[in-house]
Order: structure tokens, then sequence, then C-alpha cells
């Protein structure tokens, strides 16, 4: 898990939250790149949402990798989207309500697909449930064998 952009989320003991800086190295997230920002923006355009992103959390999942079901609600202001680019392996998404325990329905996210969680989709609860190998068009040095990249870009503050 890295970030890019102004802001980049952050899990440690003393919780979640968005920092300006590498938590190790101190340095400044490196900027979001202005093409994928564009892509973003645009995507978001075209289900009538309006963000211009200053956080991009980079996750890399491994073959085994999976992400428990949450809401994402460390962001200022829930009127902003978030928008979601897969690359690798497909990931099995699980979609659930506004309830932890509302029913989970699965959307499968492949390559290259742009999700974008606005509106009444914004707080729903959701995650990943599986990696599918051998689903990758192509394979990435960045990409662990069987893995998966994802990018969500974000409006923190
Ligand atoms: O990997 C994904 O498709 C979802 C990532 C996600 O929900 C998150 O980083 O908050
Ligand atoms: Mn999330």
């Amino acid at each position: 898990m890295t970030n890019c952009g102004d802001l980049g989320w952050h899990s440690d003991a003393d919780g979640y939250r968005y920092i300006d800086r590498h938590p190790e190295t101190g340095a400044v997230w490196p900027a979001i790149p202005p093409r994928l920002k564009t892509l973003a923006m645009d995507a978001a355009r075209e289900v009538g949402a309006s963000f211009e992103p200053d956080a991009c959390l980079v996750n890399l999942y491994a073959a085994a990798g999976k992400l428990n079901l949450h809401q994402d609600h460390d962001e200022k202001d829930y009127a902003w989207p978030i928008v979601s680019l897969s690359f690798g392996n497909s990931a099995v998404f699980a979609l659930g309500g506004r309830k932890r325990r509302d029913p989970v329905r699965e959307v499968m996210l492949r390559h290259g697909d742009v999700a974008v969680m606005h509106g009444p989709g914004r707080m729903l609860f959701h995650g990943v449930k599986r990696i599918v190998s051998q689903t990758a068009p192509l394979t990435h040095p960045t990409i662990p064998a069987g893995g998966r990249l994802n990018l969500t870009f974000r409006r923190a503050a």
C-alpha cells in the first residue's frame, strides 16, 4: 500500500487518517500523474459527480490478497466521489449496503475497469473477496505474479 497526491491514506496504532508525508521516509507523496487525474475526473463527470482528487491510494494485492468489508469515511465531504481503477488480475468485489450486515453482491472488477462510488453508492460497504488468478491480460513487473493493482482517487480534504 502506498499513495500519491497531496495526501495519503494511512493506518497505524493511532487509527486511520490522511497524512501529507510518507510515514517512514518523511518524503512528500509523489504527484498524481496528470493523465490519471484527468481520467478520474472524467469518469466522475460521466456519472454526474464532480471532484478534483488530492489523494490516490495505491493498493497492490498479492494472489491471496483480500480487503475486508468497509466504508471509506475518512474524507471530509462524502459528496465527493471515489474513483477506482483496476489492473492485473480480476477481483471479486463485494458490494453491500449502508449497514455492515446488509446483503452483499459480487461484482467482477477486471483489468482496466473504472468504478465510481458516488451519491447513494458512496457509503456502501465494500471489499475485495478474492483475486482471480490467470485473468490478467498482461503481466507487469510492478504487479506480482497472480496479483492485482488498484488505484482509488479521492478528495480527502
Ligand atoms: O481494491 C479495490 O477494488 C477496493 C479498494 C478499496 O476499497 C479501498 O482502498 O478503500
Ligand atoms: Mn474502500
